[in-house]
């Protein structure tokens, strides 16, 4: 070869957007729920040669020589995640959640099937059935929801349904529900039903690794999640299941739905996951719910409403009628005050998701900078004072500067890595 020239020389455009993304994110309060920042063991990782490497297959049976290596990094990355979890088998070759979600419904359901998900406005995600997704345009959905008064599962309702549409997978797992989930309850819905279970874990996998949620590994047929939500790696998925289902799942990954695993993504899960192993990972947890219920008490005090009354995990939904405002114009507003959060609906909202009634606000990211309760108090002030004034740009002003000297305080990356 060989172009050693640095990105910076090669693209300038792309090393200086990297770079605005790398200051954005040390600037800015990341309080999107599924997001975090990874390490540097897990960038570095992401960032290496393995991305050269085709390896389709699996550890000693690949389609193409030289997996000497890469057989190494996936056999670590399947043992830790076993150990992590107590899993019997590991897939930890989807690129996605999405494609996680996929590898089950392709591996054990048939076009036309019957699958049923917890509704998106309940707090489901586009995989468990939207008409939108592959998930609601292959297969019968069936939708379950939130009581309308405690705005959580109505776990009775679902073993109605259940029991009247005989689906033949039953998906529990939530991407913006603040409130434990009952697997035991729902593998007691799926066996009375003849379905099988599924729990997508994706936002609490990190809080499951460290059992401060049930598990549903004992519970669940099939246990799908992504990588880079609570559980602090890059950005992908992985699927647990039982050793009957190994075989079939293994192969519904590949070549069933993937072609070539990402094996410099692979590492990185398998450094996320020793990470996860590692003392300091349970009390990292342990924060992230402590911040979640500071955060979101300090807006209630603030005179917010937040849904189902709280949280138990790292996520809230706030509904942000009270200041008259929708999602879409608290998201903006906050937006340019460098405070990231998402828009969502909350149950049974009268807007569409693109305007929404809520904003969804989690704490994994800025446990990662270090902070804690008192800080959590600070930022319930900022998104108070924000959404009070959404126009006012000398409000915004004052609030940008505080931020900017909260982040100093807390720094994330190295700005000249
Ligand atoms: N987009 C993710 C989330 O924000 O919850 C789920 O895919």
């Amino acid at each position: 070869m060989s172009d050693y020239r640095s990105l910076k020389a090669v693209d300038p455009e792309i090393y200086q957007a990297i770079a605005d993304e790398r200051a954005r994110q040390n600037v800015g309060l990341e309080l999107i729920a599924s997001e975090n920042f990874v390490s540097h063991a897990v960038l570095e990782a992401t960032g290496s040669v393995l991305t050269n490497k085709y390896a389709e297959g699996y550890p000693g049976r690949r389609y193409y020589g030289g997996c000497e290596f890469v057989d190494v990094v996936e056999r670590l990355a399947i043992a830790r995640a076993k150990e992590l979890f107590g899993a019997e088998h590991v897939n930890v070759q989807p690129h996605s959640g999405t494609s996680a979600n996929m590898a089950v419904y392709f591996g054990f359901l048939k076009p036309g099937d019957k699958l049923m998900g917890l509704d998106l406005s309940s707090g489901g995600h586009l995989t468990h059935g939207h008409p939108l997704s592959y998930s609601g345009h292959d297969f019968q959905v069936i939708a379950y929801g939130v009581d309308r008064e405690t705005e959580t599962i109505d776990y009775d309702a679902a073993e109605r349904l259940a029991m009247a549409e005989k689906p033949k997978l039953i998906v529990c797992g939530a991407s913006a529900y603040s409130r434990v989930i009952d697997f035991e309850r729902f593998r007691a819905i799926a066996d009375k039903a003849g379905a099988l279970l599924m729990a997508d874990i994706a936002h609490i996998a990190g809080l499951v690794a460290a059992g401060l949620h049930p598990s549903p590994i004992p519970y669940c047929h099939f246990v799908t999640t992504t990588t880079h939500k609570t559980l602090r790696g890059p950005r992908a998925g992985m699927v647990m299941c039982k050793e009957e289902f190994a075989k079939d799942l293994d192969r519904a990954v590949f070549p069933g739905i993937q072609g070539g695993p990402l094996m410099h993504v692979i590492a990185a899960k398998a450094v996320a996951l020793k990470e996860a192993l590692s003392d300091g990972f349970r009390g990292y947890q342990q924060q992230i719910l402590a911040n979640a219920k500071a955060l979101s008490a300090r807006l209630a005090s603030h005179g917010f409403r937040i849904v189902s009354g709280g949280t138990d995990n790292h996520v809230f939904l706030l509904d942000v009628r009270a200041a008259g405002l929708t999602g879409k114009v608290a998201e903006k507003a906050l937006d340019a005050a460098h405070i990231t959060v998402n828009k969502n609906t909350i149950p049974y909202d009268p807007n569409p998701p693109l305007v929404a009634s809520g904003i969804r606000i989690g704490t994994p990211a800025l446990t990662t900078r270090g902070m804690k309760e008192p800080e959590m108090e600070q930022v319930g002030d900022f998104i108070a004072e924000i959404l009070r004034a959404p126009e006012d740009e000398a409000v915004r002003e004052s609030v940008s500067g505080r931020i900017r000297e909260l982040c100093e305080r807390f720094p994330l990356y190295d700005p000249l890595m």
